[in-house]
């Protein structure tokens, strides 16, 4: 929610911006180190983008006392057994992502001729593990969104997207966001290289005179990879935002999807008539049960691909954007991303949603969520407590009946992005940047699998300690896995590692497998799982690296009990079924290896092993869904898939550091 300037240039109120503040914009990409307004508290300028802050917070102190250190969880071995189980979770990543429509270039490429290498290895290492990725393009921005011709005065040449010039300039005539019809096209290049499906969000600025090439754009070139598309985003907030008069209620948003939906029936470029989302509120100003009351979910339930909220726990604006309100301390609000009680209640007000919309066997979606809205918090969003928030929120959600969940990347003034490409002027030299809850979708991945079976609950043990909440997976009707958590932070003591007995009558293997998420502190950004890494900030090329570590613990086969250590901090996925095939994925099988340049030769550059690495391992074992053994081709498709392969350089004009040539036939 609110991660573009631009956008609350336009909204009065409350959030309306001092004119100080003006300068920025979010939608250039400032160069790292480059001093940028907003200020911190003093009023001191930062002297680093979001994206790349290196702040690291104390972390909480130990509980005093302590929960208990060794516990047992008694367990049941068939999923008939055990009351509360989720439904089945299906299809690709329960984890996608939200990518806001103003920063689109800055995550996947310039144009669909230039798409990010990083990011495509990034997406490969979910399919491997789940077989594919939902992306969402959209979020406030898409709400202003015009699409214009690719030689529009208001772009730079080759650019797929753009933006009007100044705030002032920024009424409901000149809109926020340009976008070409190269956005489809990338959208579209990318589902050819790796199984990605996209939402996208009609504008819901007007309501009246509808905007709908997006949708008949979208159909068209994206086809079935097109999921569903967005009835307006976060309503409850129109109000509030002056988008709308006052009074604004679930009532009149309904009424304007009915109009959205009468349109679009009028219009035969807009074939696929039943792939609409809503009501993707902020859950701010409505509840979930304000807008179920008007017969939201059995009126459009024929016309819609799934049902959608937002929420973040709390928001930054006053920070990222200097509205003039209090500042959040972060140090003061850390400890909450470190609670299951607190997850508890993030996720519990969707409860009935949950039980509601499973009735009409639509998915339900949380459609865009991370630590914080506005860009998240400075020593929060990008540490280990967020990635052991963010696995315990994916599956808190998984056990609340959603279906699947997008986080939020916010572009390069945000400290939450799963994911960050370098600055414009140093992706010659330097690479990507992963951010912590990445690390989460590679876990809700690895847990859920391929089968379309998996359910899973909440199991509190440890009489219901905030600090140790556990979860287990069935599948195929069967315990499969257990997840457990320490959330504490004994970097101080060395004391408060958990000893979690798992007992199943009848049901322990001799041994199981364990994949630790880990890292030294709750505070830290240097993160492993199963003792791999993606990397430091500006290293990250989106391949794991590393040995990988997975961790035999033998059972007591007569007691039917396994007994697995937690650090603290630390998170362990623990495999009953050894013989699954994830526990030997490391590195994608099948990656996008990139051209480079750097720094100090100032000419292209390629390793020849990581080209090796990329000719050698497809041929058997690919990801599902590529399209073509051969990295030289994607079999089938207009394109032509370009990695480095010694011998075909020649002719080939290098596209930059983490950029691959897509080239036309
Ligand atoms: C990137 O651009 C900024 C602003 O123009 C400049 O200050 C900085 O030195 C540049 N960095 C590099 C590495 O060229
Ligand atoms: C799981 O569901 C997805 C999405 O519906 C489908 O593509 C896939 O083939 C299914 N896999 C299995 C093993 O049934
Ligand atoms: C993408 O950008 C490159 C480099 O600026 C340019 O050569 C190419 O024509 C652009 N492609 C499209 C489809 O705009
Ligand atoms: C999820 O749905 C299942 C199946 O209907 C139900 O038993 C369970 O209680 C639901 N979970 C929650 C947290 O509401
Ligand atoms: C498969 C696919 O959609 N390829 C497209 C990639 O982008 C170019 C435009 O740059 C289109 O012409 C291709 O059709």
């Amino acid at each position: 929610m609110l991660p573009s300037l631009v956008h609350l240039l336009l909204l009065g109120g409350t959030y309306l911006l001092p004119h100080t503040t003006a300068q920025v914009t979010v939608y250039g990409q400032i160069p790292l180190a480059q001093t940028v307004t907003p200020t911190d508290d003093t009023g001191a300028p930062q002297p680093t983008l979001a994206a790349y802050n290196n702040t690291e917070l104390v972390p909480p102190p130990v509980p005093n006392p302590p929960p208990g250190l060794s516990f047992t969880m008694n367990l049941e071995r068939n999923a008939a057994a055990v009351s509360g189980l989720s439904i089945p979770h299906v299809g690709p990543a329960f984890w996608g992502f939200s990518v806001e429509m103003s920063v689109l270039t800055q995550v996947l490429g310039k144009n669909s001729s230039h798409i990010g290498v990083p990011f495509l290895n990034l997406i490969a290492n979910l399919q491997e593990r789940a077989g594919g990725v939902y992306i969402r393009i959209g979020g406030n921005t898409q709400e202003f969104a015009v699409m214009v011709e690719p030689d529009s005065e208001y772009l730079r040449p080759d650019h797929t997207f753009g933006k009007t010039d100044s705030g002032t300039q920024q009424t409901t005539e000149t809109p926020a966001v340009l976008y070409t019809i190269d956005m489809f096209y990338i959208a579209s290049n990318i589902s050819s290289l790796v199984n990605v499906k996209w939402f996208l969000g009609v504008p819901f600025n007007d309501t009246t005179t509808w905007r709908t090439q997006i949708a008949e754009y979208g159909m068209e070139i994206l086809g079935d990879n097109l999921l569903g598309l967005q009835a307006g985003n976060e309503p409850d907030l129109y109000e509030m935002f002056q988008h709308r008069t006052a009074p604004y209620t679930p009532w009149d948003y309904m009424g304007e999807v009915n109009d959205l939906l009468a349109h679009v029936d009028t219009n035969d470029r807009i074939p696929r008539k039943n792939i609409f989302i809503g009501p993707s509120i902020a859950t701010k100003a409505w509840t979930p049960e304000q807008v179920w009351e008007t017969g939201f979910i059995d009126h459009f339930k024929d016309r819609f691909y799934c049902f959608s909220v937002e929420n973040y726990p709390y928001d930054n604006c006053a920070a990222q954007f200097n509205t003039g309100r209090p500042h959040v301390n972060v140090q003061e609000l850390f400890p909450y991303y470190l609670n299951h009680d607190n997850m508890i209640e993030h996720v519990g007000k969707y409860r009935n949603t949950g039980l509601l919309v499973q009735q009409t066997g639509k998915p339900l979606i949380m459609f865009e969520t991370n630590t914080g809205s506005c860009g998240g918090f400075m020593g929060i969003s990008d540490s280990f407590a967020a990635a052991l928030w963010s696995t315990d929120y994916g599956f808190q959600l998984a056990h609340t009946n959603f279906t699947h969940g997008l986080l939020h990347v916010g572009g390069q003034n945000a400290y939450y992005n799963p994911f960050t490409s370098p600055p414009t002027n140093q992706s010659a030299f330097n690479q990507w940047t992963i951010g912590a809850v990445y690390y989460s979708t590679i876990v809700l991945a690895e847990a859920f699998g391929k089968t379309n079976t998996s359910r899973i609950v909440d199991l509190m043990p440890n009489e219901g300690s905030v600090y140790t909440p556990a979860y287990a997976i069935y599948e195929n009707d069967i315990l499969n896995k257990v997840a457990l958590f320490n959330y504490m932070d004994d970097l101080q003591t060395g004391t408060h590692a958990i000893s979690v007995a798992i007992n199943v009558p009848g049901g322990v293997p001799s041994n199981v497998r364990v994949k630790y998420l880990a890292s030294h502190s709750v505070s830290s950004k240097n993160i492993t799982w199963a003792g791999q890494t993606l990397g430091p900030q500006l290293t990250v090329d989106g391949r794991f690296r590393g040995e990988l570590d997975v961790v035999d613990v033998p059972c007591d086969v007569v007691a039917d009990t396994c007994t697995v250590r937690v650090p603290a901090p630390g998170f362990a996925l623990v495999f009953l079924d050894t013989s699954n095939e994830v526990l030997s994925i490391g590195q994608a099988t099948q990656t996008f290896t990139t051209s480079a340049y750097t720094r100090v030769h100032n000419t292209a550059y390629m390793d020849p092993s990581l080209v090796a690495v990329s000719n050698g391992h497809s041929a058997k074992n690919r990801v599902d869904g590529l399209g073509s053994t051969s990295v030289g081709s994607v079999a089938g498709t207009a394109t032509q898939l370009w990695v480095p392969r010694l011998g075909v350089l020649t002719g080939i004009v290098l596209g930059g550091l983490g950029f691959m040539r897509v080239l036309r036939r």
